[in-house]
């Protein structure tokens, strides 16, 4: 067996090690030029942000630096939060402390009479400062030191993550010996798990510490177990670790300053859990001690083989992530990523274009790293965070960022990662009522600009970030496309619809009539992070035509009362779309013409009736004035403005444009890791990305479903597999010259289904589907099912 053999092989079909064999666990790069699932660099991370190579099971999540004396994980648990009730600073949810009785009105009427005020005036009306807002914090750094180990890497040095099997992995010689660590993060046994292993017995030793830059903990070790235990200094958070360590051969010592020593075994693992009381439902946001979960939790995985673990771990991940496969023609070459990404030209080569691939597929495990079931959604960082203070708290942005970490989600055939954002969306209801009433005096829910995981619906007072009330209505439309796209007419009852009718509910009572014209406007309106406050913005008339539209799609679907379906429709006739060509022919970001054909800002918001809003159809007099506003903003910007102009270029049909916007992120807004940097790292750059080269592949807003919609020319053949379209179909896609030549079809439901691509006579096919059927095109005559 070869050096390369990977660590499945060398375990042998039934899991057990083979010795005598350098099992070198993920050293395969390179072995196979059509493997593009593996991401592997030649030294170990020098910087956790630009090198660390992230695993995850939603809750849990690890750096993993490969640095070869001092191995180090730097550890997350997704609920540890600071803020909140009980925070040092007092907790108000961002309410107003105290009644601003005709505050808004106020507001309103100036805007009415001046036509727009600038944001620090608004924000000196309707702001107020923050407190007890909190931070997503760092769990802490396990760190495992290993005598004798080189400090310097040698030409053996490999690290890597293996996004097919969602297992990093660092491999390196030494003295005759091949050593290789694997570092996992399960879902299903809800354990982080290392292994540390040599090809020959008995050169396996390490200490395990814990660190953290806090000293809110304390840490013991008694027996094979190391446990950590504290809560948050700001607000009593309780939280918890424990590491139980495995050996095979050797002898472990449990040290009195808290470390774990293992020396002289075959091999070892550790299995680390870890949790806090956090309840995601108010008021006091706090549940049960973690003790006994994590208790549970590493006695159960310890109790069981490593190789069972790993195997459990590798079903889990891959019954997600195989779902979806990607050939665009490209080969790795036999290059670290790091150089592999230095080396990419955005050109038609094929190592360009496997980048791309890997690329997009990294998306993907990314969302199924951070996004599990039980947990919090994705924030901005995913899970991974190493420091007290991350960059806007790695909170939940909802002025575009949360959206945008599920945009991927139903088309990538992940759709059960987004349990956690309906969960997390749904925990904001009864917060986001009582913001309703006290800031607007009425009906409804609401959330502004951003928010935490204890309930923060109303305000705080920087001026062009604070007030975004649209946020709530935005935030349903994903719950609403679970529904387009599973047609699960019960999750729509249960689930999606209570929360749209609600923030539905809160634009029918804050509409208001705009005198100029007689319309239906959002005012106060403020286009994200841009400009001046005036009414009627086009991004805030566009979310709430969504939500209207999408309401009195499910209110139509469900039966619920004419009155009420009645009255949207009444509203949405009345209701300004947000839509209006200017003076140079560009879509207006504003009511008024006051767009700028210099403006290069990265927010794009005026085209969320493009993407993610579904208002504009290409072709239109709308599209090609999108067009000419997204010319005009150009092709720079932060990471994640990039990623959405990926999308913008896709549903305005231009593939090469997407693709230049690809190549831009690549070149411009990726880290070695291929994290996006905005700068600093924000994971929904990566998210929007994968959402992009999906869009560009497949496109079903409208309801046909529409293959290779914006195929770029660098692209000419390839094949995509087990895409999802809204109306319950799976796709796979084969193409050659630019051209689709085979489509497979399965359906999921019994229904309608239409189906464009140059590949059909006509260019269109429309059909009753059969839940359960596959349909293959071209076919002889029709659509022919096939088994
Ligand atoms: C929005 C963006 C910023 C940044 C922040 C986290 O406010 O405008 O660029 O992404 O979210």
């Amino acid at each position: 067996m070869s050096r390369r053999t990977t660590i499945a092989s060398a375990l042998g079909a039934t899991g057990a090690l083979v010795w005598g064999v350098p099992a070198m666990a993920n050293s395969a790069p390179g072995a196979d030029p059509s493997d593009v699932s593996t991401l592997w660099y030649r030294s170990p991370a020098a910087d956790w942000e630009r090198d660390s190579l992230p695993i995850g099971s939603g809750a849990l999540g690890a750096g993993v630096h490969g640095t070869l004396a001092t191995e180090r994980l730097t550890l997350n648990e997704k609920t540890l939060w600071t803020g909140g009730p009980g925070a040092a600073d007092g907790y108000d949810h961002g309410d107003w402390t105290a009644p601003r009785p005709g505050a808004l009105a106020s507001v309103q009427q100036r805007l009415d009479r001046e036509g727009r005020l600038d944001p620090a005036t608004v924000a000196a009306e309707l702001g107020q400062a923050r407190s007890g807002y909190g931070a997503y914090q760092v769990l802490g750094d396990l760190e495992v030191t290993v005598p004798g180990a080189p400090d310097v890497p040698d030409a053996t040095y490999r690290r890597s993550l293996d996004i097919g099997n969602a297992v990093a992995a660092v491999s390196y010689t030494h003295q005759d010996t091949a050593y290789t660590r694997e570092f996992f993060a399960s879902f299903p046994d809800r354990v982080i798990v290392g292994h540390f292993t040599a090809d020959r017995p008995g050169l396996t030793s390490f200490t395990l510490r814990y660190t953290s830059p806090r000293t809110d903990f304390t840490t013991t070790a008694s027996g094979d177990r190391l446990t950590v235990r504290g809560a948050l200094q700001d607000n009593g958070l309780r939280f918890e670790a424990q590491i139980r360590l495995r050996t095979q051969g050797g002898t472990v010592r449990a040290e009195a300053d808290g470390t774990l020593t293992v020396s002289g075994a075959d091999r070892a693992w550790f299995v680390l859990a870890a949790g806090t009381d956090y309840a995601d439902t108010g008021p006091a946001h706090r549940g049960e001690d973690p003790h006994p979960a994590v208790t549970r939790a590493v006695d159960h995985a310890a109790a069981r083989p490593y190789e069972t673990l790993r195997a459990a771990h590798v079903r889990d991940h891959r019954a997600l992530f195989d779902r979806v496969s990607l050939d665009l023609g490209g080969h790795l070459p036999d290059l670290p990523t790091d150089q592999l990404l230095t080396g990419y030209t955005g050109g038609n080569g094929s190592g360009d274009r496997a980048l791309e691939t890997l690329y997009f597929q990294y998306g993907r495990y990314l969302l199924i790293a951070s996004s599990r079931p039980g947990s919090l959604p994705a924030n901005l960082q995913g899970v991974w965070n190493n420091t007290t203070n991350p960059p806007w708290s790695a909170d939940y942005h909802v002025n575009i960022n949360l959206q945008m970490n599920y945009w991927l989600a139903e088309v990538t055939n992940l759709a059960e990662t987004t349990a956690p954002y309906d969960r997390y969306v749904e925990s904001l209801r009864a917060p986001g009522r009582r913001s309703a009433r006290r800031l607007f005096g009425t009906p409804g829910w609401v959330v502004h600009n951003e928010t935490n995981p204890y309930g923060f619906t109303g305000v705080h007072d920087w001026p062009t970030a604070f007030w975004f009330p649209e946020a709530a209505a935005w935030l349903t439309q994903q719950l609403y496309d679970h529904y387009r796209f599973s047609g699960s007419t019960h999750y729509l009852r249960a689930t999606a619809y209570p929360v749209m009718k609600e923030a539905a509910e809160f634009w029918l009572a804050n509409l208001r009539t705009d005198p100029r014209d007689g319309t239906l406007v959002v005012t106060p309106s403020y286009s994200p992070e841009h400009g001046d406050f005036t009414a009627g913005a086009a991004m805030s008339q566009q979310i709430v035509h969504d939500l209207l539209t999408n309401t009195l799609e499910a209110a139509t679907t469900l039966g619920d009362a004419p009155a009420f379906r009645t009255r949207l429709q009444d509203t949405l006739e009345r209701l300004d779309p947000g839509l209006r060509v200017g003076s140079w022919g560009q879509l207006q970001e504003w009511k008024a013409d006051l767009d700028s054909p210099t403006d290069d800002h990265r927010h794009v918001s005026h085209l969320f009736a493009l993407h993610p809003g579904r208002q504009i159809e290409p072709g239109s007099a709308w599209a090609e004035a999108a067009k000419v506003s997204l010319s005009a903003r150009g092709d720079g910007g932060t990471g994640w403005s990039k990623a959405w102009k990926i999308n913008f270029w896709a549903r305005l049909r231009d593939g090469d444009h997407a693709r230049t916007m690809l190549a831009e992120q690549l070149t411009g807004s990726t880290l070695a890791n291929l994290w996006d940097t905005h700068p600093p790292f924000q994971i929904d750059g990566n998210f929007g990305a994968t959402s992009g080269i999906a869009e560009m592949l497949l496109q079903s807003h409208h309801g046909p479903i529409e293959i290779l919609p914006a195929l770029p020319a660098a692209w000419p053949r390839g094949r995509v597999t087990g895409l999802r379209a809204r109306g319950g179909a799976t796709l796979d896609i084969t193409w050659s010259g630019g051209r689709a030549t085979r489509i497979v079809l399965r359906a999921s439901r019994t229904g309608e289904l239409t189906l464009r691509s140059t590949l059909l006579p006509g260019g269109e096919r429309t059909f009753r589907a059969t839940a359960g059927r596959t349909y293959t095109f071209p076919a002889p005559e029709g659509p022919a099912p096939t088994e």
